[in-house]
């Protein structure tokens, strides 16, 4: 009987699912109607611009689940090994359209939209921009994504659902203020909420031991414990039915945990406790430099490692019970830096204390499924957690790394011998100076991680004979370099059709869309006249919608005829935004020392800086107000007119950069030698015909090598003469020019003199760390040549050609690849295209 009901259950539900959604323009807008109907309790006669976008994007979310669902099931079909990229943030941007472009179903959903009433350029301005990153480790998770779901890897990612995202920076009077970015009022109607894949998650308590046939075992007696729940996020490939996960992890309060605290009276101080719950993973750290000892943060470490890893650990027993030994050959880990760093300890304790294998085996298991990815080298950015802290918070966790690093250190006593030196540098434990003690997470993950790497060869160099110095030494074969990448879809194909299509017309396919490297049949094109001509169309339609963007921000209006010159990035005496601002003030001088007849002959400029400083880093908040203060000087200055604009773009994110990346003629990578990992917005600019002004650090080094030494401005002292360049610092001859622009700011020719003082000893007299002062005659020299080879057409446009020629190398769908072969050991799992 229960054969038979099954076999009509089956049948039945056969009927009810009738089909796929259908992609033809009638059912998309069928589909629209629907969701405004029925998910948002609208008519299909009142609806505005908003719903409209809601209820495209609910009708695109219909297409993603049947997609999402076919994939998954395949995969644990097949059951190939599975990659978890792990990290805190994914800067996502918006949606809509870049789901409409995987899908390849644009076109269809503009004429239903048009049909209905609406424009769809209009419609996918309503969404909020996805801003759980910070800068360019989030975003190089984003694009991972996008190249992992395209090459048909059967991938996850792993993050937090923060209800407020990267804050939104608004400029008062030229002081940068912040706004909450609480991006989820209006719903996020791409996530799809899954309440019952939730899991317990643990803090503070005390651990005991007891005897278990004959074994020690650890019991962790949490003081606290909060739910996590998951929100998954459906991310398509281009042209492929693969459609992989985001599963980001939202903190509830846990329904059964401290009953007894209801019962002892205080019912509403309960209830208030319990919802301090949500506030875990409530707020995204808008910190991107400085590492900060904030108990918050470390909680939210762990509580996203840990439901990650037991959502991980629950799928992989489901297919495997009982069989530890496989888990290596069927999951990999990737550590988006240190951040996710709690997940050795922890995999550990779910490994020995909940599954009761050894340690042997439980480490051996560790050491083959994480690998580890750095993302910089300033040291005030390393992750220490106090040893006081993590005892607190996470004892159980804290008893492991300790028996970790011991066991760690009897393999480095056992290599080079009692070199205490050695054994105490290269101790996860750092004993502090006041016999306070830290945990280095960057050891740790190196220590756990089978694999290392940086993100540009400079950096994976510099990692090996710096900070990991004495471990590249001990484990020689760990260390590799994956050079970052940026996705093509987004960053070329999609934020800018009319340079798609003329790449695509030039080539005669539009293959490059998933093979970059293709771009390099643009070469034989590049002294084309005709070619040349209709890539300066191009970008000057891009220049004219970014102008008027920048007017409805700023109320600056810029002329499109000028060179725009783009410095996009966050704010940071690194990155040296004021070499650039103290350019800008020297060519300002100088135009308005010149005569008529030599301004006549100048080129241009509008200047664009754009930027979020952290809320805490004053430096970086007077750089912006230094900004703001020049550009208002020179925007009022009738005598200079259109010769030079220097705007502050307010707000700066991933859909700013979608419209001021195509309209950019040169983008300034200026940071001092050393101190950029990589950089991705280069790669991004490089694509787009954009020249590059840059110094050889980070991957810029690879873009010269890729795109032409000819084809950049390039200048700056070297990674290598640093070193010497700062002890020689305090004798060196400073350039006039520079003494002169330091002069103007400090007499209060911009004004605010007394606010722009200490941003002017820190170049001059406080030691010039940075090395401003060195390279700006060199800068100075390559904006010369800049501005006389824009004078010259048929040159520059060739530069640019050759520019997004030379760009293949940067798609993340290489740099995914290797991942995959060099470090993951996964292979593609195409899922099949359906019947109908
Ligand atoms: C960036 N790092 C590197 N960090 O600065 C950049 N840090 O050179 C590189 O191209 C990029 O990573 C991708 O590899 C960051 O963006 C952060 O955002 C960050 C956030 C929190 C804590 C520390």
């Amino acid at each position: 009987v229960s054969i038979q009901q099954d076999e009509n259950k089956r049948e039945l539900l056969y009927t009810l699912m009738d089909t796929y959604r259908k992609n033809d323009v009638l059912s998309i807008q069928e589909s629209i109607v629907n969701h405004v109907e029925y998910t948002l309790a609208r008519t299909r006669h009142q609806f505005d611009d908003f719903e409209c976008y809601q209820a495209a994007a609910f009708s695109l979310r219909d297409r993603l689940i049947e997609m999402w669902n076919d994939t998954q099931t395949y995969f644990k079909e097949q059951d190939p090994k599975r990659v978890y990229y792990l990290s805190m943030e994914f800067l996502m941007g918006r949606s809509l359209l870049n789901t409409l472009y995987n899908l390849g179903i644009k076109d269809q959903y503009m004429e239903a939209l048009s049909e209905l009433g609406y424009d769809l350029e209009t419609i996918a301005e309503q969404e909020r921009d996805a801003a759980l990153g910070n800068g360019g480790l989030g975003r190089l998770a984003a694009c991972f994504l996008d190249s992992m779901a395209t090459l048909n890897l059967p991938a996850w990612g792993y993050g937090i659902r923060y209800s407020y995202g990267m804050f939104r920076q608004s400029i008062v009077n030229g002081f940068q203020h912040e706004q909450p970015d609480y991006w989820l009022t209006f719903g996020n109607p791409w996530e799809i909420e899954r309440l019952i894949v939730s899991y317990p998650i643990k803090f503070y308590g005390h651990v005991s031991v007891h005897q278990e046939e004959g074994r020690q075992v650890f019991r962790w007696n949490a003081g606290e414990q909060v739910t996590a729940v998951a929100y998954d996020n459906p991310i398509p490939g281009f042209k492929t039915r693969n459609c992989i996960n985001l599963r980001l992890w939202a903190a509830k309060p846990s329904r059964e945990f401290d009953l007894e605290a209801f019962n002892t009276g205080d019912y509403v101080q309960a209830i208030l406790g319990k919802q301090r719950a949500e506030t875990l993973s409530s707020v995204l750290y808008p910190d991107d430099r400085t590492y900060e000892g904030k108990e918050l943060r470390l909680k939210q470490q762990h509580f996203f490692v840990s439901a990650t890893l037991q959502d991980v650990i629950r799928r992989y027993k489901e297919s495997h019970p009982g069989n530890w030994d496989l888990l290596p050959e069927r999951v990999a880990f990737q550590l988006n830096d240190t951040h996710p760093t709690i997940a050795v300890p922890e995999l550990m304790r779910i490994l020995m204390d909940e599954n009761k294998l050894g340690w042997t085996l439980s480490w051996q298991i560790c050491c083959k499924v994480f690998a580890f990815t750095n993302h910089t080298v300033l040291p005030e950015a390393l992750e220490k957690w106090p040893v006081s802290l993590m005892e607190k918070l996470l004892p159980r966790h804290m008893q492991i790394v300790y028996d970790i690093n011991w066991r760690f250190l009897q393999t480095v006593r056992a290599k080079y011998g009692d070199d205490w030196e050695r054994i105490s540098r290269m101790s996860i434990i750092e004993d502090g100076a006041h016999g306070d003690k830290f945990v280095r997470m960057a050891y740790l993950a190196v220590a756990a991680s089978h694999t290392v790497n940086g993100v540009a060869a400079i950096h994976s160099d510099i990692i090996k004979n710096t900070i990991f110095k004495d471990f590249a030494d001990l484990f020689p074969g760990k260390f590799q370099n994956k050079t970052n990448g940026v996705t093509q879809r987004r960053w070329l194909a999609f934020c800018n059709p009319p340079l798609r299509r003329l790449i695509t017309e030039r080539l005669g396919s539009d293959e490059w869309i998933t093979d970059l490297d293709q771009l390099k049949g643009l070469r034989a094109h590049a002294d084309d006249p005709a070619l040349q001509q209709a890539w300066r169309t191009v970008k000057q339609q891009a220049k004219q919608r970014a102008a008027a963007k920048i007017h409805a921000l700023t109320g600056v209006k810029v002329s499109p005829n000028a060179l725009f010159d783009i410095q996009i990035k966050r704010i940071h005496e690194y990155k040296r935004q004021l070499l650039n601002v103290l350019g800008i003030i020297h060519r300002y001088d100088a135009i308005k020392k010149m005569s008529a007849e030599q301004r006549s002959k100048l080129v241009p400029r509008v200047c664009i800086i754009g930027g979020k400083a952290a809320p805490g880093y004053e430096m970086a908040k007077r750089i912006i107000k230094l900004i703001c203060a020049v550009g208002e000087k020179i925007n009022n200055d009738a005598d200079v007119g259109d010769l030079l604009k220097l705007v502050f773009y307010p707000d700066y994110n991933v859909s700013g950069a979608e419209i001021l990346i195509p309209a950019s003629e040169l983008s300034q990578h200026i940071s001092t030698a050393g101190t950029e990992a990589s950089g991705t917005s280069n790669m991004k600019f490089q694509m787009n015909g954009c020249l590059i002004i840059g110094t050889l650090d980070g991957a810029n080094i690879e873009i010269a090598e890729e795109g032409g030494t000819d084809n950049m401005f390039i200048f700056g002292a070297k990674t290598e003469e640093v070193a010497r360049l700062r002890a020689e610092r305090k004798t060196l001859v400073v350039d006039p020019r520079f003494t002169h622009v330091v002069e103007m700011v400090r007499s209060g020719y911009f004004g605010w003199e007394d606010y722009f003082g200490p941003i002017m000893d820190a170049i001059t007299t406080g030691g010039d760390y940075y090395l401003v002062a060195n390279d700006f005659p060199g800068y100075l020299e390559a904006q010369a040549k800049v501005d006389e080879l824009y004078k010259k057409p048929e040159v520059w446009d060739r530069m640019s050609i050759m520019m997004t020629a030379g760009s293949g190398k940067f798609s993340t769908d290489r740099t995914i690849h290797e991942y995959a072969t060099e470090i993951w050991n996964v292979t593609p799992c195409v899922v099949p295209q359906p019947e109908n």
